[in-house]
C-alpha cells in the first residue's frame, strides 16, 4: 500500500480544517419571565449552541446588533410590544429578514399560530415544550440557515468568502481594529502566470491549485481572520494584529509551502506554482477599506513588475 506521507497528512489536516464546524451558533431568547429564559437556556446550551437571554422587549433591536444571533426565540405575551409586533419589526430590518424566528408560548389557539406566521415566524411551539423537540427544531433551523448563508456567501470551488460578503465583514473588522488600536493587515494574493498554468497543464489542474491554496488559507490563521476568493486566481486575506513585516513572514511561509507542492497536470506531468502578493496595513496605510485595497493592489502590481514570486509591503 502507498505510504501515508507527510504531505498526505498535511492535506488531510487542511481538509478537516476547511470543513470543520464553524464556531458555536448563538440563540437569543426573549421572554419577560426570567424562569422561562433560564429553562430555555439550559435546554439549548450545548457545545454547538450558545444562548443569550433577554427579559426586556424594548432592548431587542439593540441586542440583535450586540449579539448578532443566528436564531431568535420569542415569547408572545410581554409588557409593551407583543412578540408578534417585535417579529414584524425584526423582519422589517433588511439585515435580519432571514433570521430564523421561533415562537414559544402558552397560547395554543390556532389564531395565535396563524398570527405568528403572518408576522414572519418560522416556527411555533406551544408550552409545555418537550426539550428534545425544542432542541431538534432549533438545530434544524440553525443548520438550514448556515447552509443557506454559506451558499450565498462562499465560493463553491474553494469554500472561501466571496468578494461582497468579505468586504462587508472587512468593514466591521477594520472598525474594530481601529477602535482597539490594533493593526489590521490586508493581503492580496495573485497566482503567477496562471493563464500559462491552465494552457500547459489543463484547466482542471489549475482548479486543483486554486482548491489547494484555498484549503491552505482556510487551515491557517485565526478564526477571526477573513479569507476570500477575490476573483479568478486572486485571493484576499486579513490578519488582525500583524504588522506589514509579520504579515509578510506569515504569508511567505504559506507561499513557500505552496511552492513545494508537486501538482499533477493533464498528461501526468508535475508542475509547481508561485504567487505574488501586496500587503497594506491599517492604520499606517489608511483607515478606509478602499484605501487599503488600493495600496495592497499597487504593491501586488509592483511584485509582478519586480519579477513575481514575491510579496511587497
Ligand atoms: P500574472 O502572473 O501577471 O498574474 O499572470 P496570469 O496569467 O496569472 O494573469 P491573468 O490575469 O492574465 O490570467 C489569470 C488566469 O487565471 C486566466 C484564467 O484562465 C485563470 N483563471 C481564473 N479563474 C480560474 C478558475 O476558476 N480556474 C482556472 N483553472 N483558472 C482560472
Ligand atoms: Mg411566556
Ligand atoms: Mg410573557
Ligand atoms: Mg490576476
Ligand atoms: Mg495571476
Amino acid at each position: 500500500p502507498r505510504p501515508f506521507s507527510a504531505q498526505d497528512l498535511m492535506e488531510a489536516v487542511e481538509r478537516m480544517a476547511s470543513t470543520r464546524r464553524p464556531e458555536r451558533s448563538r440563540v437569543l431568547v426573549l421572554d419577560d419571565d426570567p424562569d422561562a429564559v433560564r429553562t430555555l437556556s439550559v435546554a439549548l446550551t450545548s457545545p454547538r449552541v450558545e444562548v443569550v437571554g433577554l427579559g426586556d422587549p424594548f432592548r431587542l433591536v439593540e441586542s440583535l446588533a450586540e449579539h448578532r444571533p443566528d436564531l431568535l426565540l420569542l415569547d408572545v405575551e410581554m409588557p409593551g410590544p407583543s412578540g408578534f409586533d417585535l417579529c414584524r419589526i425584526v423582519r422589517s430590518m433588511p439585515e435580519w429578514r432571514e433570521l430564523p424566528i421561533l415562537f414559544i408560548t402558552a397560547h395554543t389557539g390556532v389564531e395565535f399560530r396563524v398570527a405568528a406566521f403572518q408576522a414572519g415566524a418560522d416556527d411555533y411551539l406551544s408550552k409545555p415544550v418537550l426539550r428534545e423537540e425544542l432542541r431538534a427544531r432549533v438545530h434544524s433551523r440553525l443548520e438550514r440557515a448556515r447552509l443557506a448563508r454559506d451558499r450565498a456567501e462562499r465560493d463553491s470551488l474553494t469554500g472561501l468568502l466571496l468578494r461582497r460578503p468579505f468586504l462587508e465583514s472587512l468593514r466591521g473588522r477594520l472598525a474594530e481594529a481601529l477602535r482597539q488600536d490594533k493593526p489590521l493587515a490586508l493581503l492580496l494574493l495573485d497566482l503567477d502566470r496562471f493563464k500559462q498554468v491552465n494552457d500547459t497543464h489543463g484547466h482542471l489542474a489549475g482548479d486543483r491549485v486554486l482548491v489547494r491554496l484555498g484549503r491552505m488559507l482556510a487551515a491557517r490563521f485565526r478564526k477571526e481572520d477573513l479569507r476570500c476568493r477575490w476573483g479568478g486566481e486572486e485571493f484576499a486575506v486579513t490578519l488582525l494584529g500583524e504588522t506589514a513585516q509579520s504579515a509578510r513572514d506569515i504569508l511567505s511561509r504559506t507561499a513557500r509551502e505552496l511552492g513545494r507542492i508537486a501538482f499533477e497536470g493533464e498528461k501526468g506531468e508535475t508542475f509547481h506554482v508561485t504567487l505574488s502578493a501586496g500587503i497594506a496595513v491599517a492604520s499606517q496605510d489608511g483607515t478606509q477599506v478602499e484605501t487599503l485595497l488600493q495600496r495592497a493592489d499597487e504593491r501586488l502590481y509592483r511584485a509582478k513588475r519586480n519579477g513575481r514570486d514575491r510579496i511587497e509591503i
